[in-house]
Formats: structure tokens, sequence, C-alpha cells
């Protein structure tokens, strides 16, 4: 096992933006990561599981509702704060920052923006704490892209709903304690509600066989006919927009964990180049891999400058979905595109598990997929500049 070097890149001194409070919380999670998680992720990986001993310290560190305020439990942060820790998290990998993601803004967030009060007092702490872990049930087998489709439904049943269908592709499903769910009113109204693990008729059975983040756990959300009390129900907003907003939160953290795993491919692809010699020189000497590096830095530094204005306007509470959606698809891409050629840097040894390239490679194939696939996103930002829709 190699030691975790990696120690940040910051070409355009965009440190300079960040405050005190900003570096104070990066590097705590840098930190933690490099001594808990570098160390134990390529196994988990292999082994195709979520390490749960992690749980306390992603909480420790903020990475559970970093901006949900303190009086539920939450660290009360900015939203560059949250970037910067989901930036840290993917730097190691995509599914540590699935984890956190999830929980932070899939599961907490739709509590803390639409839930009742005894619904945030109940769960929020909890969840803050990682004494109670969540997951988020939006895609069903035969809805992925177009969750307005969703075939999930519940009837009326005095002061419970019976609930039925599938949701599948959940990630923490199979260990959740619960689940946010959304499912179809009897008049087809999207609402969403909490379903509690040990609740009858629902049941959570584990997605083997992927070969993209290996470490975190997928799962289906079986509900044959499960009794959930209304008072589970989220008040505060129904409809597609529900859900919709709580990606909107996601897809931010994306945003900022993605240009971490090109972070990590660069810094290990720019060590390699300066110790690897072929023909008496360092690789690095050679115009074609300095065009390589040239190009990653480059792109990195347009995404942190993208990502860091975005997290400006998030934090104004201006941020527009479609913007969202611009800074989420061209950084995935970006970190994608670099995570090939930082493996073709390594040459053999880049597909090995020494080094992190080819796990960030294969982690992003789900990344650029989930939240909205890099199509839906495009679409988005299509129908934004054009007023015309062209999703169906
Ligand atoms: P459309 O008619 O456009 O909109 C329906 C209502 O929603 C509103 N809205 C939004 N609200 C908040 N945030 C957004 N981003 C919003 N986008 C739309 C919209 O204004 C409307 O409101 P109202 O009041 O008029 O009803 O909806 P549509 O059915 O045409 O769909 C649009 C589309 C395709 C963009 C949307 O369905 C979409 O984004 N599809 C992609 C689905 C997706 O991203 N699924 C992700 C599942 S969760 C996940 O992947 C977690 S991975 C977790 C991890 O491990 O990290
Ligand atoms: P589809 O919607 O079937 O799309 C297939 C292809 O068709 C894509 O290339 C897509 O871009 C394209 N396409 C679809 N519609 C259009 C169109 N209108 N125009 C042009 N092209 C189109 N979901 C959750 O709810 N919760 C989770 O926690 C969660 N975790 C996940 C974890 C992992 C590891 C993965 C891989 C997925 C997860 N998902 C989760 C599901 C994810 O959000 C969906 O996979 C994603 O939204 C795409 O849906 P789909 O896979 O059904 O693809």
């Amino acid at each position: 096992m190699r030691t975790d070097q990696y120690q940040g890149h910051d070409y355009y001194m965009m440190d300079d933006l960040l405050t005190d409070e900003h570096k104070l919380v990066r590097d705590a999670a840098r930190a933690w990561v490099k001594k808990e998680v570098s160390p134990v992720i390529e196994d988990a990986f292999e082994k195709g599981v979520f390490p749960r001993n992690l749980i306390k310290g992603l909480a420790d560190v903020g990475a559970f509702g970093p901006y949900i305020p303190v009086e539920y439990g939450g660290a009360g942060l900015d939203q560059i704060s949250y970037g910067l820790i989901m930036q840290e998290l993917e730097r190691c990998d995509s599914g540590l920052r699935s984890t956190a993601s999830v929980q932070s803004s899939l599961v907490m967030y739709p509590i803390w923006k639409y839930g009742s009060e005894e619904q945030k007092q109940k769960y929020l702490p909890k969840l803050a704490s990682g004494d109670m872990i969540g997951c988020f049930g939006l895609t069903e087998p035969d809805h992925g892209s177009n969750p307005a489709g969703m075939v999930s439904n519940f009837k009326d049943d005095g002061d419970h709903v019976i609930l039925n269908g599938a949701k599948m592709w959940i990630s923490n499903a199979p260990f959740a304690d619960i689940a946010v769910i959304w499912a179809k009113s009897e008049e087809g109204r999207i609402h969403g509600m909490v379903v509690e693990r040990g609740m009858e008729g629902f049941t959570t059975p584990t997605m083997h066989g992927k070969w993209s983040l290996r470490a975190s756990d997928t799962g289906e959300l079986v509900f044959d006919n499960v009794r959930v009390p209304k008072a589970n129900i989220l008040p505060g907003r129904s409809g597609l927009g529900a859900p919709l907003s709580c990606l909107d939160s996601a897809r931010f953290g994306i945003a900022w964990g993605a240009i971490g795993s090109a972070l990590d491919c660069y810094d290990s692809a720019l060590r390699y180049s300066k110790e690897r010699t072929q023909f008496d020189r360092p690789i690095a000497a050679f115009q074609l891999q300095q065009k390589k590096l040239a190009e990653m830095i480059t792109e990195i530094t347009k995404a942190q400058l993208l990502t860091f204005r975005l997290g400006q306007l998030r934090e104004a509470g201006t941020a527009t979905s479609a913007q969202i959606s611009m800074a989420k698809r061209n950084n995935v891409d970006m970190a994608l595109h670099i995570a090939r050629e930082a493996r073709q840097i390594h040459g053999a040894m880049g597909i090995t598990n020494e080094y992190p390239i080819m796990r960030h490679m294969m982690n992003l194939e789900s990344v650029i997929t989930y939240e909205g696939t890099h199509d839906i996103h495009l679409l988005i930002t299509g129908m934004d500049v054009t007023g015309e829709n062209a999703f169906k």
C-alpha cells in the first residue's frame, strides 16, 4: 500500500478566496481521510463494501448535514464549506462522498426543508451524528431519467397510508435505518415520506455485480403493502419539484466532489511522470506527457473557478438549477477525461491498485450517470438557453 502523499493543487490561488473557517474545515476533512480512509479504501473497493466503521468519522468532520443548522445537530456551515468537504471525500473515493451527499442532501435536506418540526427533531440530530443512516428513493426500475413517470403509490388508510412499489439503484439502501422515498397519492401527486427499517412489508435487497462505486452499498427498496403512519409524510411540499430541489443540493456537492477525483488523478500522474524514467529522461520531460498534464491542471482550474462562483450563488440563494446542472455535467466529464489521461501517463502501472486512477475512473462512470445523466444535464442547459424542451 502506498502512502497518501496528496497535498492539493491551487494553480490560481483559490485559497485566497477562502475564509479561515473554509480552510479549517477542508484541512480537517483531508487529514481524516488520509489517516482513516486512504489506508483501507482499496480493500473496501475490492471487497465491494462500504466500510461502516467510517460513519462516526464522517459525522465528526461535519460531512453529515454540513449546512443544516446547529439546532438540528448540523454543522451550521456555508455552502462552500459543504463543497470543500465533498471535494476532500471524493478526492479519496466517490463512494465515500456518495454516502455523505445522500445523507446530507437527499435525506437531511428534505426533512429539514419539507418536514414537520416533530420530524426534524426526531431524525435530524441522529442523522447528523451518524447514529442513523438514511437513503433516498426516487429511481424505479422503469423510471430513471423520467421520475415523473414513477408508479410507486400509496392509498389512504385512516391515520396510515398503504405503500406499494419498488425503487432501484439506491445508495446506502442495504443498511439504511430510514428511507426518504417518493410515491404518488391516489390523485397522482408525488409526496415524500420517511419509511423506517422494520416496517412490515419493507425490504432492501442488495444489488450485486457493480464494477463502479464498489465502496458504496447499493440496493433496492421494495414496498409490499407497507403501512406508513401519515405522520411520516413530509408536509411542506409535494410535486416533482420537491425531490428535484434535493437533487440540486446533491448535484452541487457532486460538482465539488468531481474536482477531488480529478485532483487526485492529476496529483498521482504528476508525481509519477517525474519519477518514471524512459529513454534516460523522466517522462515528465516529454512534450506529449506535458500536454496531458498542462491540460489537466487547466481544466481543473477552470472547474475550480466555476464551482467557487456557484458556491457563492448557492450561498446567496440565487443559483439556478440550470447553473448547477452545468457545473455537475462539466466537472464530472472533466474528471473522467483526466482519469483516462492519468491512466495513460502511469502506463501499465495505471491499471493496478497501486494507484487510485482506475478506481476513480470506474467510480466516475456512476457519477456521470446518477443525479441526472450527462445527456439530461445537457438538455437542461439546452432548454435554459433556448426555451425549448427537448426531453419529450
Ligand atoms: P418538469 O416538468 O421540468 O418539472 C417538474 C416540476 O419540478 C420543477 N423543477 C425543479 N425544482 C427544483 N429543482 C430542479 N432542479 C427542478 N427541475 C424542475 C419544475 O419547475 C416543475 O415545478 P412545477 O411547480 O411547475 O410542477 O419535470 P420533467 O418531468 O419534465 O423532468 C425534468 C427532468 C428530466 C430535468 C428531471 O426529471 C430530471 O432531472 N431527471 C433526472 C433524474 C435524476 O436526476 N434522478 C436522480 C435520482 S437520485 C440519485 O441519483 C442519487 S445518487 C446518490 C449518490 O450516491 O450520490
Ligand atoms: P435511463 O433513464 O434509462 O437512461 C438511459 C440513457 O438514455 C442515458 O444515456 C440517458 O442519458 C438517455 N436518455 C434518457 N432520457 C433521455 C432523453 N429525454 N433524451 C436523450 N437521452 C435520454 N437513484 C436514486 O433515486 N437514489 C439513489 O441513491 C441512487 N443511487 C445510485 C447509485 C448508483 C451507483 C447508480 C449507478 C445510480 C443511482 N441512482 C440512484 C439512479 C440514477 O439516478 C439513475 O441511474 C439515473 O437517473 C439514470 O437513470 P437510468 O439508469 O434508468 O437510465
